[in-house]
């Protein structure tokens, strides 16, 4: 791709086939962006009100246009004559009946303006370039674009809000301060000035590595990488687990039946709560098996379910008094919930666990009873595993990650530097490196290729 920015770019952004996929949308809009835009809404609208045209504030106008054989079509227009666009250039929006025939024709009309057709990404890229976005804002629009689900959409618009680069800009800010003071102490070496004593330096470094570890650690939750929050459904055979996720998900994807051993493979079923997506992992029942063969890579599976899942809910039939024979299993999950079933039929009063359970629930799939409240009780606890981790678009926290783990390394050697009394020049150098690493995430610093990969993903119009 070429960083041409001199030209003026135009391209339909919405209600076309190409654009949103459908046959066309009840309302359509064309983008302009450059500095011929304003001559070009002079050579489409001849009625257009010269005076509000050359207003220094964005505006919007009743415009109407004549088009071969279609007539006279009204047309709303809206121009930004400053750097207050998306682009930060002159840029119009031309909204008009969704009909693509209508959109093409209009699209024509300010080719044969002065425009060019915008390449995918174009606009956000001129945006970028033109300082009015990082790259992980420039990655949110993309998010945008792509978001299944409200929960995706939540993320990309938070990434836009500056969500991640917000965090990232205070900890480079603080490194080039410190890197300042270094350096100011290096050109006075010889007068034996410091600016900064070696153990603020080293305090300074400190909070800087925090900062980034705490964010590496945030990433490396499963959500940067769009990992969905887990649940394993695990106890003892016919304790009712694939009733119960079937029950959950609205699906028959397990088999039920009243053999014990019925499910072998584990079974995952995707659901979307209030715009939020989880796996519910039906498993095979916790059996003794002494022989090898699928039964005990069946148990072997469970337990790889357990350590992966974000939650497990052991399920125990209320009729089944629960055992603590295979406490072994839970050592390594995260969580433990704990679910009595079949509450529909006779049992006692007073149940109990045998391992430690953070939340008890008593249900039964027969009658309904407490489905509900298991199922509140599983989209508050997706809510909060949400809430404490930065969340990013999947394509910044792969990107990210790799330029924060460098960045680390560089705090790390610049620390060793400081220990060993290397010498400040060592130090800085590492800072050097550290401050470079974390403007590549923001796009402070970047290489064409990473415009590239990103700009190139992006579809037409945006
Ligand atoms: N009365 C009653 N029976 C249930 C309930 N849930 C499941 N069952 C029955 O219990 C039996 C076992 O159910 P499954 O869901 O297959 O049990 P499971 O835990 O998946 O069993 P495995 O796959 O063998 O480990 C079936 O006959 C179900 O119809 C319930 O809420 N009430
Ligand atoms: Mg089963």
């Amino acid at each position: 791709m070429q960083f041409e920015t001199e030209s003026t770019i135009c391209a339909i952004a919405t209600g076309t086939p190409n654009a949103t996929g459908s046959s066309g949308a009840l309302r359509g809009a064309l983008r302009i962006s450059g500095s011929l835009t304003l001559e070009i809404l002079r050579r489409l609208f001849k009625d257009l009100d010269q005076s509000l045209l050359e207003s220094n504030h964005a505006r919007r106008y009743p415009g109407r246009i004549e088009l071969p054989e279609l007539g006279c079509i009204a047309v709303d227009v809206f121009y930004w004559p400053d750097r207050r666009s998306y682009t930060g250039e002159p840029s119009a929006e031309l909204h008009l009946l969704g009909a693509p025939i209508l959109l093409e024709q209009v699209q024509q009309r300010v080719l044969a303006s002065g425009a060019r057709l915008a390449r995918p990404g174009e606009f956000t890229l001129r945006a970028f370039l033109a300082g009015r976005m990082d790259l992980t804002q420039c990655e949110a629009v993309l998010g945008l674009i792509h978001a299944q689900g409200q929960r995706e959409f939540q993320v990309a618009l938070t990434q836009l809000a500056g969500g991640l680069a917000t965090p990232l800009k205070q900890i480079r800010q603080d490194l080039i301060n410190l890197l300042a003071d270094l350096e100011a102490g290096l050109d006075f070496v010889d007068e034996d000035i410091a600016f900064v004593q070696p153990g603020e330096v080293s305090g300074r470094i400190e909070h800087a590595q925090r900062q980034v570890s705490s964010l590496l650690e945030q990433l490396e939750n499963r959500q940067g990488q769009g990992v969905d929050f887990q649940v394993a459904f695990v106890g003892p055979t016919n304790a009712g687990k694939s009733s119960l996720v079937n029950a959950l998900s609205g699906t028959e994807i397990s088999i039920i039946s009243d053999i014990p051993g019925t499910t072998r493979d584990y079974v995952r079923t995707k659901v979307r709560w209030k715009g939020m997506q989880l796996d519910l992992v039906d498993t095979a029942g916790f059996e003794s098996v002494l022989e090898p063969g699928p039964r005990a890579i069946a148990q072997e599976k469970t337990r790889e379910i357990l350590s992966d899942a974000d939650l497990v809910v052991l399920c125990n039939s209320v009729q089944e008094q629960a055992t603590s024979d295979n406490s072994e299993f839970f050592r390594q999950c995260p969580r433990l919930w704990g679910v009595w079933t079949k509450c529909d039929l006779p049992h006692q009063e007073q149940l109990h666990w045998y391992l430690s359970i953070e939340r008890s629930f008593k249900l039964s799939v027969f009658s309904g009873e407490g489905l509900e409240a298991l199922r509140q009780g599983l989209i508050q606890a997706i809510e909060l595993w949400h809430q404490q981790s930065v969340d990013v678009v999947p394509m910044t926290g792969v990107r990210c990650k790799a330029s924060l783990s460098t960045a680390a390394q560089s705090l790390t050697h610049a620390q060793e530097a400081l220990l060993d009394s290397a010498g400040d020049e060592i130090v800085a150098g590492e800072l050097r490196l550290a401050i470079g690493e974390l403007g590549e995430v923001a796009g402070t610093v970047t290489s064409n290729d990473v415009l590239d990969a990103l700009f190139s993903r992006f579809c037409i119009g945006k």
